[in-house]
Order: structure tokens, then sequence, then C-alpha cells
């Protein structure tokens, strides 16, 4: 399962305490002070990790607490410092405090980090309070405590495609044509329940190994998602931060016309979010080699036409248009003018 928001308790280690300890020597009884510091006690730090996708590591263990400070001891030995944890979380991985809701951080670089719970500082051991007027310091400090927190991470995935569409449109056959994807695929309305990403590189159409870009593909949208129908639309947020929308019409859909389907998953687009109505959006007809009648094939090119954007065709079955698109898309995210 894909794990998008899970809590954590995180507790930072104590800070050691600091030394009481004299000198003891054959021919000074009464030396002075030498008793060291406590050590600093262990941090949490979340990094991003660029191979994670989920938080799905933390399905099970959700509590961490990083290692306490070692006491001072005499002679002036400092304590050992607590060692600190460092937890691994997917790019785009929003973190809040469980309790106040504050954002702390967001990961979005890979090998970026944060400290979420700082490690108690050592306390000072006594030979830090001898002066002219006490040269037998008792005063020695605990160690301060370190910090602990609930922490809410929640995951936004990062892809530079999303895709949407009515339910069987066939957006997952496409992650699965284009990528390593292996979403799941079925001629029944709502097979996939949660979002996917897949990684689409050129190398597989012949192009460079280097060019890829990233696909999300998400639950299928009907009338009134925006309201909760179907499986709602909380699955939008997953493409709010993607740079272009692939808006995919099951062109042999005896039912639904190309200008209906179009009509309503755009009007759930436009009720999610202005930022995500504000995205290029190319209409992609699927399923060409299922066409019944031209009429809806004609229909979806004037369709295009009207918004100024040459038809996109293709079929996962035939593989019929895939390179095309693959392409394009790169083209269109590098910056060169490639809109259809
Ligand atoms: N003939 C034909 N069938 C296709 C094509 N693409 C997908 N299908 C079929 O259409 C059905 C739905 O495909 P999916 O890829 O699961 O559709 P989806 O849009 O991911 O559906 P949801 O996850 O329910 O939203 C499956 O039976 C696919 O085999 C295509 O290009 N041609
Ligand atoms: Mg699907």
């Amino acid at each position: 399962m894909f794990l998008d928001h899970v809590q954590l308790r995180v507790a930072a280690g104590h800070g050691g305490s600091g030394a009481m300890s004299f000198r003891r020597e054959k021919f000074a009884p009464e030396g002075g002070p030498d008793g060291g510091d406590g050590g600093k006690g262990g941090s949490i730090l979340l990094r991003a990790n660029r191979a994670l996708n989920t938080l799905n590591p933390y399905r099970h263990k959700r509590e961490f607490a990083a290692e306490r400070g070692r006491q001072g001891e005499g002679s002036l030995r400092h304590g050992k410092d607590g060692l600190d944890v460092t937890l691994e979380v997917p790019l785009g991985t929003l973190v809040k405090d469980g309790d106040t809701g504050e954002v702390l951080a967001e990961l979005l670089a890979h090998g970026q980090e944060v400290c979420v719970a700082r490690g108690g500082r050592g306390g000072l051991g006594n030979t830090n309070f001898k002066s002219a007027t006490n040269r037998t310091p008792r005063h020695h400090q605990p160690g301060e405590e370190g910090e602990e927190r609930t922490l809410d991470l929640e995951l936004k995935l990062i892809a530079d495609v999303g895709l949407v569409g009515f339910p069987n449109a066939g957006k997952s056959t496409l992650v699965s044509r284009l990528s390593a994807a292996r979403p799941k695929i079925a001629d029944y309305p709502f097979t996939t329940l949660e979002p996917q990403l897949g990684v689409v590189s050129l190398d597989r159409f012949g192009g460079d190994l280097l060019d890829s870009w990233v696909i999300a593909d998400i639950p299928g949208l009907i009338e009134g998602a925006a309201s909760g129908a179907g499986l709602g639309i909380q699955f939008l947020r997953h493409v709010e931060r993607t740079r272009m929308l692939l808006h995919l019409v099951d062109l042999s859909d005896p039912v639904t016309e190309p200008a209906e389907a179009i009509r309503v998953i755009e009007g759930e687009v436009e009720a999610f979010s202005p930022v995500l109505a504000a995205k290029p959006r190319w209409l992609v007809g699927t399923k060409l080699d299922a066409l019944q009648d031209d009429a809806r094939r004609e229909a979806f090119e004037a369709l295009c036409a009207q918004r100024g954007q040459k038809p996109v065709f293709i079929s996962g079955v035939t593989g019929e248009g895939l390179r095309d698109l693959a392409f394009a898309v790169d083209a269109m995210l590098k910056g060169k003018d490639a809109a259809p």
C-alpha cells in the first residue's frame, strides 16, 4: 500500500551530566576539581532520499529515540556524545509539528536534512566552577533534556506530469507502457486506488538514457468528485505540483461523448484548485485501436482544434502514439515549444 501520511514520535537524547570529582594523588590528598563535562545527546534528523517514493518505511516502526550523552568523569574526561538518528524520507515530504500543526520543513532536494529534535547539551563538570574564592567547587550541572516531539509527515509526490481522466480511461495502462511501473489494470472503474509514480525514460523509445520524466497515475475522477463522489478529489493534491497534466479521454467509450467527458473532468480540476487549473493540459485520446465509429475521433479533433491543440492519439494495445507522446512531453518539460 502507498503510505502518504504518518505520525511519528521522536525523542532526542538527554545530555550527560557533568562530573563532580577531585584529583587524588599520593601527595595531594585534596587536589583540585577535575570533573569533566557530560556529552551531548543525539539529535533526530530527517533526510530526503530520492530513492524513496513512499513513507512505507514507517508503516510499523513509528517511535524513534536517539542515544543520550554519557556522563563526564574524573581526570577531566568528557562524556561521549550520543549518536544522531537520521530518518530517510522521500522528496516532497512536508514535516509538521503534530501538536501545533506548525510546518517545520519541507524536504524537496535529495540529501536535504533537517533537525526535528535537538539533543540536550551536556552538563558542565565541577572544574568549570572553580574560582579564587572556591577552590573545591562541588557544583556540577545535570545534562539538558533532549527535545521530544510528535511529527506529522505528509507526502506530496513530486512528478513532472499528472494524469487525469475518467475511471477506465486507460491511465494506468499508459503508465505501464511508458515506464517500468506496474500499476493494476482492469476493465472496471476505480481500479487505481492510490497514486503511483513511474519514471519515463526516453531510452525505452530509442532516445537518450539520461532524458526522463516522472508521471503520476492517480485514481479516476467522476462528476461530483469535488464534493466527494467516487474516490473524491483528494488525490489531485498529488498532481498539484506537477508541471503539466495529460487529460485522457477514452475514444472507444460507447456511452460518454468526448465533449461530455472533457467537460466533467475540467470542471473537477477547476473546482479543486486554481493552481491546478492553470497548468498546461493536453488532451490525449486513448484506445485508438478500439474506436467504434469515426464520429468520436472527429469530435475529439474538433475539441482539440477549439483549444488550439493538435490532437494526440494513443493506443496502449498497439503502442501507437506512445513514442511521440513521450518525446513531446520531454520537450515541453525542457521548455522547448512542443505543445501539440
Ligand atoms: N483496447 C484498448 N483497451 C485499453 C487501452 N488502454 C486501456 N485499455 C483497457 O481499459 C481498461 C481500463 O484501463 P486502466 O488502465 O486500468 O484504466 P484507468 O484509467 O487506470 O482506470 P482507473 O484506475 O479505474 O481510473 C482495461 O481493461 C484496459 O485493458 C487501449 O489503448 N486499447
Ligand atoms: Mg488506473
